[in-house]
């Protein structure tokens, strides 16, 4: 695959300066507009104004761009015929010159394609609850197991089974490091009750570790734990009540496959007036910002 690389992430690759990926189903799924296109926009200006370059990832009439302009994300955050593409979507939208959104999966595939090896993201796709019978496991984790580009996450979001998301990862040989913390971070919470063996304390120890991961041949992604903000943590009891309602609701109204994230992650935000997307907002800058720390380390 060869993306189209947007103007200013083919000036920051002339110029050896340190990019972060960004995911775009978070804009055209993930989010309502306008917020999600606001936080798109916010989202860049944070990775810049650490000093490095935002290289947001979609595809646009079949093109896969890493580095999407303003127009782009507009079209994005307002089009109604946005596909949601994770791996075995892209080759499709790309046939048919379809317009898409990069899932975790999907973004992964083109940042490695354009040599961009460090990504920001909110919460990965995981294991979901009933996935005995469901199967409904998401492919972000076989793509962390295989492509070599660091994921800065806020964990896997609670909506999820945890501990078989942590087995799976475990088995597809993904080391998951806590930022600043021995505890799996649950997205909209700082604690989840699964402990984490490998930590770092600095963005430093986290771009060693990536370069000697990489660096031996030990092919696959990594992801990097980044708690929520305190300040915008919620109460893990009051948030587990609204998760196991939102997920009745889920079953009720007969919401499977790849519309079951969207599905809950609207039904939370309605449960909890909107405070869930404050939180999510400010968890996916934090992560930004951290993602965009690791990148100058690992140039440095
Ligand atoms: N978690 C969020 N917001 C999101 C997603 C996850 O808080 O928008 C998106 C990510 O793009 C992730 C995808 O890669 O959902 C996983 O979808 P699925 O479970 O269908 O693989
Ligand atoms: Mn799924």
């Amino acid at each position: 695959m060869k993306p189209k690389l947007g103007s200013e992430v083919a000036a920051a690759k002339r110029d050896h300066r340190p990019l972060v990926a960004l995911e775009s189903t978070i804009i055209a799924h993930g989010m309502p507009y306008p917020q999600n296109l606001e936080v798109a926009h916010r989202l860049q200006d944070d990775i810049r104004s650490q000093g490095a370059v935002p290289a947001t990832i979609a595809v646009i009439a079949g093109e896969v761009v890493v580095g999407c302009s303003d127009e782009e994300l507009k079209l994005l955050a307002t089009h109604d015929e946005v596909m949601k593409l994770s791996r075995r979507d892209l080759p499709y939208a790309m046939a048919f010159g379809k317009h898409g959104a990069t899932t975790v999966a999907a973004t992964m595939i083109a940042a490695k394609a354009a040599d961009v090896t460090v990504f920001a993201t909110g919460g990965i796709g995981g294991v979901h609850r009933g996935a005995s019978q469901s199967f409904d496991i998401s492919a972000d984790l076989k793509e962390l197991g295989r492509t070599s580009v660091a994921v800065v996450c806020a964990g896997p979001k609670a909506i999820l089974d945890l501990p078989a998301t942590m087995e799976v990862l475990e088995t597809e040989g993904v080391p998951v490091i806590g930022y600043q913390t021995d505890e799996l971070p649950a997205f909209y919470t700082r604690e989840s009750g699964i402990a984490l063996e490998l930590r770092a304390d600095r963005p430093e120890e986290i771009a060693r570790f990536l370069r000697t991961k990489w660096e031996n041949e030990f092919e696959g992604g990594v992801l990097i734990a980044n708690p929520i903000p305190a300040e915008h943590s919620f109460d893990k009891q009051v948030l587990d009540a609204h998760i196991a309602k939102a997920m009745d609701a889920a079953t009720a109204a007969g919401i499977e496959g790849k519309e079951v994230t969207p599905y809950l992650l609207s039904k939370v935000k309605e449960l909890t007036a909107g405070k869930s997307l404050e939180a999510n907002i400010a968890l996916v800058r934090n992560n930004a910002r951290l993602a965009a720390e690791i990148a100058k380390s690992l140039m440095g």
